[in-house]
């Protein structure tokens, strides 16, 4: 196999995986491994690597920037590496379509630099942005800090190109904004998890840049004191971009680790921005002048500040260990009584662990992040946390995915007539099981 390979890629681009970066996720709670890890440099080159791969009787795990948090992007049992990042490809951006061609491996920064370079913005955003690619993100169909303003990677995604696992390629390149063709293969393969194909290419819908920025961190007393503020300022702008909640413990912790500055103390934190194409005239200021403690960047060195305050936290609280990650959904008046709930409940399954909750206020998303866990005992944390969120009706998963985390729990948010349909669409795309076999759907026999 390594020679057919090697023929296919040439000598650089096939190596064993072992030791490698490719085996680990970030988060180091899931290790694999794999003797071999394969670099297509084209869409044909991905064709016939998986030809090749199959006819040795192994399979396949799709992999970008190796920034996933579900473990959905590694090998745990030996599987194949197909790394993507060769194909990163930034073409130049169409501005009066509003659209940008790009390869799968490159990155959500490269393309965020791209379309600044025209005047328009990519408004998929998070911390991971200089390593997360496009793909991966198609494949997680990633949020992030926009999705209030602008929906999640699938809304951005206009156009596609994927290999599935007999070769056959499904290409929607043209950009169309409209397309009433019949099944949306495209909007299929967008939080696929490359179980049912190998995403190759993309088109992006771009936004307009908005330069004037403005910045808020407000005091908030409770979680319901945070909501009202987002409602409010929501209700009174429609130039909200980002509503993001913290707490104490997590903006006590950034401060430390990172040497950042607190501008107030309170018990949680909500960062608000908005952008528009006119100058700032200080209206989310205004609308929040009466909050108190407040705090408005006054320039782009203190929008930084405050922002860092956020962007640090999955950095700083992998400081304390490794974290078990609950990426959750629970309608927004259920958001107060979901964070009681999971708090009390992984209390009483362990009174040593911590939890660390943030998230994106306005979208219902919640980050819970249980540290000074036993991983060994993740039964017991994921029933606590995900057991409260299915009895709020919340979704297991708002923007990581499954992977091979949550797969035993995908039951909790997906009623068995779906799972069903989702177990019959893998075989129709992907019948034999050589893409990413492990991850998403539950193991066969459970659920
Ligand atoms: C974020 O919002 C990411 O920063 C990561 O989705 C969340 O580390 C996490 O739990
Ligand atoms: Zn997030």
């Amino acid at each position: 196999m390594l020679s057919d390979l090697r023929a296919i890629v040439g000598d650089d681009h096939v190596f064993d995986g072992r030791g490698s970066s490719h085996v680990d996720d970030w988060t180091g709670r899931f290790r694999g491994h794999t003797d071999v890890v394969v670099r297509p440099g084209s869409t044909d080159e991905v064709r016939e690597v998986l030809r090749v791969v199959r006819a040795h009787g192994r399979v396949v795990v799709a992999q970008g920037g190796n920034t996933g948090l579900v473990g959905g992007g590694v090998p745990l049992s030996g599987e194949v590496v197909m790394s993507l990042t060769r194909l990163n490809h930034v073409g130049v951006p169409d501005v009066a379509a509003r659209q940008i061609e790009v390869g799968a491996g490159a990155t959500v920064e490269a393309v965020q630099q791209a379309a600044a370079a025209v005047g328009l913005r990519y408004p998929v955003d998070f911390g991971s942005r200089g390593s997360a690619t496009i793909g991966g993100t198609i494949a997680t169909n990633a949020g992030g800090v926009n999705v209030l303003r602008y929906g999640s990677t699938r809304a951005q995604v206009v156009g596609l190109e994927a290999v599935l696992a007999d070769g056959s390629i499904v290409s929607t390149m043209a950009g169309l904004m409209k397309d009433n063709t019949g099944y949306d293969l495209r909007g299929l393969m967008c939080g696929s998890e490359g179980t049912l194909g190998i995403i190759t290419k993309a088109v992006l819908r771009l936004v307009p840049a908005h330069e004037h920025r403005e910045t808020v961190m407000v005091g908030c007393a409770s979680v319901d004191d945070a909501l009202d503020v987002v409602t409010m300022v929501c209700g009174a702008s429609e130039s909200i971009d980002a509503a993001e909640l913290m707490t104490r413990r997590g903006v006590d912790l950034v401060a430390e680790v990172v040497g950042a500055h607190r501008p107030f103390e309170a018990e949680w934190y909500l960062l608000i921005e908005s952008s528009t194409s006119r100058e700032a005239d200080g209206t989310l200021a205004r609308l929040l002048e009466r909050r108190d403690p407040v705090a408005v960047a006054d320039s782009p060195g203190r929008r930084e500040a405050l922002w860092r305050l956020r962007d640090e936290h999955t950095s700083s609280i992998a400081t304390l260990g490794v974290p078990l990650k609950y990426d959750v959904t629970v309608p927004l008046r259920s958001m107060s009584d979901f964070v009681s709930d999971a708090r009390t409940a992984v209390s009483a399954f362990d009174p040593e662990a911590e939890v660390i909750v943030f998230g994106h206020a306005a979208d219902g998303n919640l980050h819970v992040n249980v540290i000074g866990a036993n991983l060994e005992d993740h039964r017991g944390f994921d029933a606590a946390v995900l057991g409260a969120v299915s009895r709020f009706g919340g979704s297991i998963s708002a923007e990581h995915g499954i992977g091979v985390a949550k797969r035993e729990w995908l039951h909790l948010s997906r009623s068995a007539d779906e799972i069903a349909v989702m177990r019959a669409i893998k075989r129709a795309l992907d019948p034999d099981g050589v893409l990413n076999p492990n991850v998403l759907l539950p193991a066969d026999g459970s659920n």
